[in-house]
């Protein structure tokens, strides 16, 4: 049996859209950065069996777009059966990137227990068959997924320990959202007048974002991440039906963030497809952006969090040496 831990990750640069005709490869309209969750983690345990079985957060499923991504490996490698076992230790499917630490995590258990011998920048890309987003959660750090050399993979491009950010999740809602993110930018692509120049400006935020990374920049990458998360969920609006991912209590935790930084705080804030709030800190702030986020009305749990590493296995023991 193998066993491989996977952080989910939080997007600064969105990626919301498929290149057309590449969508069963997940192959993204543009490119996307982001920094990995220490605090939150998927294990997924994969072994031989006699016939397939899926088991999530203890539960055995039928998951159609899990079957279909262990079958596209099957069509590379002549894999046996599996026994498939995950666990999140966070709500799944609530907007908190479960598919990114659930693709992430399966690919590097199948390739240990299978030793297919694969690089990092080789799961990248499967991982990436299975959810664009899981593409960054191999990587881990500050990783960008971009095209490279013909694919599309991610890359850490500025090490945890080189800028030890500080991330505060305020869960506002546990329930799984109505329209799936793959859905939803399937949408959004074919209906929302702005999805052009989405696609076409957020190269720009991209490169900034790079640029702010590179350079440690605090402040360009707060004021680049807020406007692409604003404008990725201004494109939602703008799609039909309309994607409306945020509650009452996520605008009134991006209003006290703006309150936070406008007195001093060194905070801002991203949201993904769904209800919670994601503030990003210096080091040394968590404490305090925590403490302010617990005391609004609706802000159900919190989790603080370092910057993670990328997927990796655990060894027989099911202890983490990496
Ligand atoms: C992101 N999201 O960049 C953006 C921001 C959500 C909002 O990646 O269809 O689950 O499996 O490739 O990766 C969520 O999309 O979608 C996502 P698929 P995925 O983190």
């Amino acid at each position: 049996m193998a066993i491989a831990v996977a952080h989910p990750n939080v997007a600064l640069v969105k990626y919301w859209g498929k290149e057309p005709g590449l969508e069963r490869e997940n192959v993204p309209a543009t490119p996307s950065l982001s920094i990995a969750l220490k605090a939150l983690s998927t294990r997924t345990e994969v072994s031989v069996a006699a016939q397939e079985q899926l088991r999530i957060n203890g539960e055995a499923v039928r998951d159609a777009k899990l079957e279909r991504f262990i079958g596209t490996m099957r069509k590379a490698w002549d894999l046996p059966p599996l026994a498939v076992t995950t666990c999140n230790d966070f709500p799944t499917g609530a907007g908190l990137a479960s598919s990114a630490s659930g693709f992430a995590a399966l690919v590097t258990a199948i390739d240990g227990e299978f030793g297919l011998g694969l690089s990092e920048s080789q799961r990248s890309v499967w991982a990436r068959r299975g959810s664009a987003s899981a593409a960054r959660s191999i990587a881990g750090g500050f990783a960008t997924l971009e095209e490279r050399e013909g694919e599309w993979s991610a890359k850490t491009i500025l090490a945890k320990e080189n800028w030890p950010l500080e991330m505060v999740v305020a869960v506002t809602s546990k329930e799984t959202k109505a329209t799936s993110s793959t859905t939803g930018m399937e949408w959004s692509r074919n209906t929302s007048p702005f999805y052009p120049v989405w696609v076409q400006s957020t190269l720009d935020d991209f490169r900034e974002a790079q640029r702010a990374v590179a350079a440690r920049d605090f402040d360009a990458l707060g004021q680049i991440s807020e406007h692409s998360c604003l404008k990725m969920h201004a494109l939602m609006l703008s799609t039909k039906p309309a994607l409306v991912y945020w509650n009452e209590a996520t605008l009134t935790a991006l209003r006290t963030i703006k309150e936070l930084r406008d007195a001093g705080t060194p905070v801002f804030f991203t949201i993904d497809a769904g209800p919670q709030l994601k503030a990003i800190c210096r080091s040394g702030f968590g404490a305090e952006v925590e403490a302010t986020l617990a005391r609004l009305p609706g802000v159900l749990s919190l989790w603080r969090s370092g910057v993670g590493d990328g997927a990796r296995l655990l060894d027989a023991n099911g202890a983490d040496n990496g």
